[in-house]
């Protein structure tokens, strides 16, 4: 009887001690360490087993008692294991839960936006308002022939108008870096122009290159929005009409600009137009050659040959052109004081627009 007692004492201290252990199991890889001390692993016998070899040694009438018994510690010890496994999962996914929540009072992280170069800002107010006062937006090509850049503007081979935009040429004969938008004027005319029997209102905006020295003013690529209206009745003072509006609505309403005669070799006649930048400071004299006007745009009035090489007749239709340099206009705008800063991909000069 007392060997009995023993025994089952053995199985009551082995149930108590592993219930108390569970208790203080709170992560799963602790509850299969455990599991595995009490039901044995691949490798090793568990507790249980070694407790129920006692059986063999018992009297056989004492054998019965102890299996119901050892059976009744291994059936709570199972279901202690189940909850407790409940138990842990939940807990486990308590912390994954509280460790990976987001506090929506933090202020954000900064997110970096992208934004527009300050000339496609420019080009694209322009264009805007150009479209505005009933002009399409085209674009043509930046690698151009010789034929559409200079032959069909009214200036063939040897012409010393030429001089007035060096250039870069490619190693292709006859094929160049367009120095202007102009040869949009030939192409926008050839495109929209039926045959010279519509009327045209076209901008043309795009990168132009020349082989010039890099100055505060001047840079050897650069953007320029060419401008061409042809129609039956168009005058000079059409021209100045649209370049004031322009003006207006670029500048505001107290924007000056004013015309002065020049000379190109596909306008006749010709002129150039400045805005007023100011005269205040030494850097506005540099940059206005000490004039107080800064020059942006060449324009005039359709040379008659390039009516004809566009395909109207110059005896029925006449027309405006215009070519402004878009980065001259957003220095005047946003008080930029050299032309290089636009190209240099500098960031604290492109994150100010
Ligand atoms: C021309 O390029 C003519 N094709 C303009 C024209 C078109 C005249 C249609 C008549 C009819 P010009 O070389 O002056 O002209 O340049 C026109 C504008 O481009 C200038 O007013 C200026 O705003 C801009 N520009 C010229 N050179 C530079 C430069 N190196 N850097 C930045 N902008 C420039």
């Amino acid at each position: 009887m007392s060997e009995m007692s023993e025994t089952h004492d053995q199985l009551n201290t082995l149930e108590a001690a592993a219930l108390a252990e569970l208790n203080t199991v709170t992560s799963a890889d602790a509850l299969q360490a455990w599991y595995g001390r009490l039901f044995g692993t691949k490798r090793s016998k568990g507790a249980l087993d070694e407790a129920m070899a006692a059986l063999g040694s018992l009297p056989r009438e004492a054998r019965p008692a102890f299996g119901k018994r050892a059976n009744e510690v291994k059936q709570a010890l199972l279901a202690a294991h189940e909850a407790r496994q409940v138990a842990v999962r939940e807990a486990e996914l308590d912390r994954a839960l509280s460790s990976g929540a987001i506090d929506v009072t933090l202020p954000g992280a900064p997110v970096q936006r992208g934004r527009l170069h300050p000339s496609t800002q420019t080009l694209r107010r322009i264009c805007a308002i150009f479209a505005g006062l009933g002009f399409e937006v085209y674009r043509s090509p930046d690698v151009e022939t010789d034929a559409n850049n200079f032959e069909l503007l009214n200036m063939p081979e040897e012409h010393p108008a030429r001089d007035m935009w060096d250039t870069f040429y490619t190693t292709q004969p006859g094929v160049i870096l367009r120095t202007h938008t102009s040869p949009g004027q030939i192409r926008a005319m050839r495109a929209f122009g039926k045959g010279g029997s519509a009327p045209i209102r076209v901008v043309l905006p795009g990168m132009v290159y020349r082989y010039e020295q890099v100055t505060a003013r001047s840079e050897m690529q650069f953007n320029q929005i060419e401008g061409i209206a042809i129609g039956r009745h168009i005058t000079l003072a059409d021209l100045k009409g649209t370049m004031t509006e322009f003006a207006r609505r670029m500048y505001g309403d107290d924007a000056r600009i004013r015309f002065r005669g020049s000379y190109f070799p596909f306008t006749e006649p010709s002129v150039e137009i400045d805005v007023y930048w100011g005269l205040a400071t030494e850097r506005d004299r540099m940059i206005t050659k000490g004039t107080g006007w800064l020059e942006i745009a060449g324009a005039g009035m359709v040379h008659p040959t390039v009516l004809r090489n566009g395909g109207y007749d110059p005896a029925q239709w006449s027309g405006f052109a215009f070519g402004m340099g878009p980065e001259r206009t957003a220095m005047k705008l946003y008080g930029i004081n050299d032309i290089r800063h636009f190209w240099a991909n500098d960031l604290r000069f492109l994150e100010q627009f």
